[in-house]
């Protein structure tokens, strides 16, 4: 009788941000489950629904493990070599008639997770010569990244809440005890917070829904989209009654009195009505906070996907300065990562904003990306360069970007479409070819992303815990593969490097550890390197906390101060409420995550789908009885741009006014039997690609606060 091999292998969740300790056992080769790691030293035997179910996943049998070629309608499975060869043929002739800016990429948001695919994409970008790139950014956080740039001048230093030493966190538009934090790597973020009030501090959640965290801490509603408004009356408050922190405005930030007289126009007597939040409320909160020995003010989604994402989250970072909470303990303070990206992305220019336009829209790139929005009238609006050739890894466009029914008709157009996922998704159906990626499972990795956003500096590195399923292959190797095969070098990127060719991503890695602020400098000192990390499988805590008082060293405006009058802020300022409501959609949508989602991709997992999980819309009852919605009852929601129908859910959890549905739902087509049968609808169908609807300063789409009406559905 043979043996089993089994063998435990510690790793990490590579789902959302809190990058939770995995421990993998591994029998035979095949993942046999995953469980919570105990010997992590932040998540400390934490881990969500979501990582666990990770491994339905890693062995789910509608995973793609062989390259799929286009039949007819259908797919057949086709040799690596048969795939490469093909989509190697066809984009070099694309790229010999149309050239590079023919040939588009939309980069998802697990491919974030991963330190190769990102690297390896750039590389393609550049090797082909497309500043087509677009990416989930435009649908989460573009705006929080130009406020960055138009504060600090740097577009990738994002300030994070001092979670273990504030007195008071004022959550805007976030559900950390849902998403589990985003912008921030926390991981056990429910007992942070739980522990600002335990010793005496608060933690205010401004959202137009009762929330899962702000039902466990101190809600304050707001409408949808009324949060320029609300934190303009918190400054109008603060300056008008000399609370500010003069001392620290004056030696930290320039333009102060432009800020001040943005707010003067905005008292909170006369923004009620858009906010929903009394004066009264907003005297008393910006008075606390205010007189709070520490206070950071943050926010996420809810604050980047309205209107005037970029001047919101600008009006979130102006509230730390004034209050004098940046940059200090207890405050918003700026990490930084162990491999010293910040300052290698600034030297080498791939932190750019508006260094180019795009052609619909005339957009301004965001680190190198335009607005997903645009991807479908890039396809289909005829003249030079349009697209011919599109490439989707780790994305779901379809059902994540505004407007996926026009998405649909525009993909089906090309006349080459290649997607990179692990499943047949609503997308990659649409595809010539669906190449199997590895799972995170299935590769080696360090969050290279999150390294300058963990509240406690952190690194870790993980070996791939399973050898590949199937045929399957890291996203590097398919990108490399594909370049060589379309008679280029996959370079890397940047504007002064050069045409260097890309090393493999392990020595990479080593070098930017060990060359970097924390690195050993190849011997010279006690310090990081690949090896290092590799005898330290569950991480290595690299300070208590965020190191304060840096802010001379991260911003990158000449006189190193805080900009608080950027032109760019002061014009969106202006174009506030210009927009008249239409009557005829008296209601807002929002967006919703649920526990056991993953935007789109989690819903063919059996244990997180039990229990018949069902889509639904959140109705308040009275908005219900006004329209004659009933609870469980099918609803028509229509936007100006489109319809669908979902039961009701009534509950007075949103505020009147609000319908909030999660997005990902409405899986149809696809090779995941199990997101197939869970129904649904797709939400962006009721969002709006036109290029007049998107945020001005970062492209962002409009995904909160979108106008609908709702009514019985017919029959
Ligand atoms: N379980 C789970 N976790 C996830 C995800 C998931 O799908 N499921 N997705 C991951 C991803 S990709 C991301 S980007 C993060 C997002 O992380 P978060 O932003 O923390 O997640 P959300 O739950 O979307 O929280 C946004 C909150 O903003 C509120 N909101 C909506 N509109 C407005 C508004 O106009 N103003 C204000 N003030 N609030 C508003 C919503 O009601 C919601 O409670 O979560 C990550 N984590
Ligand atoms: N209305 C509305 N729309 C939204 C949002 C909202 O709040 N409201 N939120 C937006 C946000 S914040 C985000 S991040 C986007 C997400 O939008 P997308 O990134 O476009 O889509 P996901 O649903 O995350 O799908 C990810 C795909 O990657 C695949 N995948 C998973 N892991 C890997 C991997 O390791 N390699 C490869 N190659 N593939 C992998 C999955 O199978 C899945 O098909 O949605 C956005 N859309
Ligand atoms: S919270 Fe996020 S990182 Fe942690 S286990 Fe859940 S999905 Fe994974
Ligand atoms: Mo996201």
């Amino acid at each position: 009788m043979r043996t089993m091999a089994t063998e435990e292998r510690a790793t990490y969740c590579r789902i959302c941000e809190p990058l939770c300790g995995l421990v993998a056992t591994v029998e035979d080769g095949r993942l046999a489950r995953l469980r919570p790691d105990g010997e992590h030293p932040l998540s400390r035997g934490f881990a969500c629904p979501k990582g666990i179910a990770m491994a339905d996943v890693q062995n789910d049998p509608d995973r793609v493990l062989r390259p799929l070629r286009r039949h007819g309608t259908d797919f057949e499975p086709v040799s690596w070599d048969e795939a490469l060869d093909d989509i190697g043929r066809r984009l070099r002739r694309i790229l010999r008639d149309h050239g590079g800016p023919s040939v588009g990429w939309y980069f998802g948001n697990p491919g974030a997770f991963s330190y190769s695919h990102a690297l390896w994409l750039q590389g393609f970008m550049t090797a082909i010569g497309s500043p087509n790139l677009f990416t989930a950014g435009s649908q989460d956080i573009n705006s929080r990244f130009v406020a960055s740039r138009l504060l600090y001048g740097s577009l990738t230093r994002v300030p994070i809440p001092d979670l273990a030493r504030t007195e008071f966190l004022l959550v805007v538009g976030a559900n950390p005890l849902v998403s589990h934090g985003s912008a921030v790597s926390a991981p056990r973020i429910r007992d942070q917070l739980r522990a600002i009030v335990r010793r005496g501090g608060r933690v205010v959640v401004v959202d137009p829904r009762r929330s899962e965290t702000a039902r466990a801490f101190e809600h304050l509603p707001v409408r949808p989209d009324g949060d320029a408004w609300l934190l303009l009356s918190l400054l109008h408050v603060i300056f008008e009654e000399g609370r500010e922190d003069a001392a620290t405005l004056q030696s930290q930030a320039r333009g102060v009195e432009a800020l001040r007289a943005m707010a003067a126009a905005h008292p909170p007597e006369k923004t009620e009505d858009r906010t929903g939040v009394p004066a009264d409320t907003v005297r008393t909160l910006a008075r606390d906070l205010a007189a709070a020995s520490s206070a950071a003010v943050y926010g996420r989604t809810g604050s980047c996907l309205g209107r005037h994402g970029t001047l919101v989250n600008f009006l979130l970072d102006a509230l730390n300065v004034v209050t004098g909470n940046l940059d200090r303990p207890g405050g918003a303070v700026f990490g930084s990562s162990p491999l010293g990206l910040e300052r290698l992305a600034d030297r080498f220019g791939l932190a750019s904003y508006g260094r180019r336009r795009s052609r619909v829209g005339g957009f301004p790139d965001v680190l190198g990306s335009f607005p997903a929005a645009l991807m479908a009238k890039e396809i289909t609006t005829p003249g030079r360069g349009r697209l011919r050739a599109m490439f989707v890894s780790a994305g779901n466009p379809v059902m994540s970007v505004p407007d996926g029914g026009e998405l649909t008709a525009a993909l089906s157009r090309l006349d080459l479409f290649v997607a990179i996922d692990l499943y047949v998704n609503d997308t990659s159906r649409l595809a010539d070819y669906v190449l199997p990626a590895t799972t995170f499972l299935e590769r080696e990795d360090v969050p290279v992303a999150s390294l300058g956003l963990f509240t406690t500096p952190f690194v870790q590195f993980t070996e791939a815990v399973v050898a590949p399923y199937g045929e399957a292959r890291q996203e590097w190797q398919i990108i490399d593969a594909i370049v060589r095969r379309a008679g280029r070098l996959p370079f890397v990127p940047g504007r002064r490097l050069g045409r260097l060719p890309l090393p493999a991503p392990e020595r990479l890695l080593d070098l930017a550890l060990r060359l970097g602020p924390r690195g050993d400098l190849f011997g010279l000192r006690h310090g990081l390197s690949l090896r290092a990390l590799r005898r330290r499988p569950h991480g290595v805590i690299l300070a208590e906390h965020v190191r304060t008082g840096v802010l001379r060293t991260v911003v990158r405006h000449r006189d190193r101060r805080v900009r608080l009058d950027p032109p760019e802020i002061l014009a969106e300022a202006a174009r506030l409420g210009e927009r008249a409501d239409d009557p005829a959609y008296p209601l807002r949508l929002i967006g919703l995550r649920e526990l056991r989602s993953q935007n789109s991709w989690m819903h063919n997992s059996a244990t997180l789908m039990r229990g018949g999980r069902t889509h639904t819309a959140r109705v308040h009852p009275a908005d219900a009885a006004e329209h004659g919605v009933e609870d469980g009852r099918p609803c028509r929601i229509t936007s100006p741009y489109g319809a669908i129908e979902l039961p009701a859910e009534l509950t007075a959890e949103v505020t009147r006014g609000t319908v909030a549905v999660p997005h990902g739902w409405g899986h149809h087509g696809g090779g995941w039997r199990t997101a197939n049968r869970a129904g649904g609808a797709n939400v962006n169908l009721l969002t709006s690609s036109d290029p007049d609807q998107l945020e001005t300063l970062a492209g962002m789409a409009h995904l909160n606060g979108v106008p609908i009406r709702i009514e019985p559905a017919a029959g």
